[in-house]
């Protein structure tokens, strides 16, 4: 089959450089979005999110005619879904209203042929709900989950996985899975992925695409809470765990992640919940790694406040009033400005609403603070280390690699990162 026309539903940090790469090859691409700011950027060939590079290819999409975003679903060959999955409530539950919404707006200009894929990240059994929402709205039409292979309309999940910084690249070169809920549905998205992917593209059923990508962050998550384990075992038993996991890892098949301030962004801070709530019974080491990252924050906070006592205990004349902290970095990650579940903002925000003194907050990709941290002074590097006496390191920014330590001399330092 020929895609000549595809449509995006849902245009930010997956779908705008999805909709941008099929663009770039030439496909006629229309992109929905629910944010009117969102689609007016676009159309003047503009971007509204910050990722290396896709300012110039959406330029040239839009202004060569072949991308075009709008409010309301029209007519193609293709969907492609790729709106947010967040969870709701105290248990961790996927929230899919988002993409319930996306089918119930597709499914009046879906025809028959059409394929629909699901790009966002989806607790196991989420395509099948789907395909039942779009036949719930399309009873003139036949879906896989009813009719097999002999279905009007053709459904699989193929979930994003590329590293906000390096989409663009990612998006191509990466091996794609592809879960179709039939055979042919798997080949037809392949083939409609071929027209930009040069990765493999792996042919599987929906169920095992939708546990793939929570598997593949799981795992990560479960990595990064043995790391943040071992650092506070280290910081107990007196031991640089940096250099301890630079020793471990000259081992041939030992390959220990980098402990930090906690786990942030929008992905394995959530995914792995997704396979918690669905079986809590069972997921006995993705809970705990889940609960091992959370409470990181709250280890760091204890540690700024048993260095606020350090120093009170040496000038008993002041109070902690007197003692400014400098929070080096608030972003969930280096050289990005999301500060998406961040663990950076997590911890200011605790001393925002705890620590009598001043705090300043250090983070050269924003240009406001967020609003809970409204006692916290958003400052040059310079001048916040100048004025304070304790500083915490929480992301390991390019920017602060140079001058962190130099300035930070006689001053307390508290390094979640291993920056120094
Ligand atoms: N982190 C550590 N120590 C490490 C590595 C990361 O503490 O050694 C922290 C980071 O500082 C950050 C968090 O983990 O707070 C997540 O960062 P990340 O770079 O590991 O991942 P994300 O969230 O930017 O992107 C992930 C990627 N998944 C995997 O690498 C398995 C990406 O490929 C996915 O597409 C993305 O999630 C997604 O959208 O699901």
């Amino acid at each position: 089959m020929n895609f000549n026309t595809i449509s995006m539903i849902g245009l930010g940090y997956i779908g705008l450089p999805t909709a941008a790469a099929f663009a770039s090859r030439k496909v006629k691409v229309i992109g929905v979005d629910v944010n009117p700011h969102a689609v007016e950027t676009i159309n003047k060939g503009q971007i509204h999110i910050v990722e290396p590079d896709l300012d110039m290819v959406v330029h040239s999409a839009v202004t060569e005619g072949y991308l075009r975003a709008t409010l309301t679903p029209e007519p193609a060959d293709a969907f492609l879904i790729a709106v947010p999955t967040p969870f709701k409530g105290d248990n961790h539950e996927p929230d899919l209203s988002y993409i319930e919404s996306a089918a119930k707006a597709i499914a009046p200009v879906l025809q028959k042929g059409n394929l629909v894929i699901l790009e966002s990240t989806s607790p196991v059994g989420a395509t099948e709900k789907m395909a039942t929402w779009l036949a719930e709205a399309r009873s003139d039409l036949t879906f896989p989950h009813t009719h097999g292979e002999e279905s009007d309309i053709r459904i699989a999940h193929c979930p994003e996985r590329v590293l906000p910084g390096h989409v663009l690249r990612e998006l191509v070169n990466n091996d794609r899975v592809i879960g179709g809920m039939t055979p042919k549905c798997s080949h037809l998205a392949a083939a409609l992925y071929k027209t930009f992917v040069q990765g493999e593209c792996v042919i599987t059923n929906a169920r095992t695409a939708e546990m793939c990508k929570l598997t593949e962050n799981s795992f990560r998550d479960v990595n990064i809470a043995f790391a943040n384990e071992l650092s506070i075992i280290c910081d107990k038993l007196d031991i640089n765990v940096w250099e301890l996991i630079g020793l471990a890892n000259r081992h041939p098949r030992v390959n220990i992640l980098q402990p930090g301030p906690g786990v942030g962004g929008h992905c394995i801070a959530v995914d792995p919940w997704f396979i918690v709530s669905q079986t809590p019974e069972e997921a006995k080491i993705i809970r705990t790694a889940r609960e091992v990252n959370e409470s990181k924050p709250q280890w760091v906070q204890a540690k700024i406040q048993s260095a606020v006592s350090e120093y009170l205990s040496k000038h008993p004349e002041k109070s902690a009033s007197d003692i400014s902290i400098a929070c080096l970095g608030l972003a969930f990650k280096p050289n990005i400005d999301d500060l998406r579940e961040s663990p950076a903002v997590e911890i200011a925000s605790l001393l925002n609403a705890t620590h009598p003194g001043q705090v300043y907050a250090v983070e050269p990709n924003i240009k406001a603070l967020p609003g809970r941290l409204n006692q916290i002074i958003l400052s040059d590097l310079e001048p916040a280390i100048n004025n304070s006496q304790i500083v915490v390191i929480l992301v390991k920014h390019s920017d602060f690699e140079k001058q962190a330590l130099q300035l930070s001399r006689g001053k307390i330092i508290i390094d979640t990162v291993g920056l120094i």
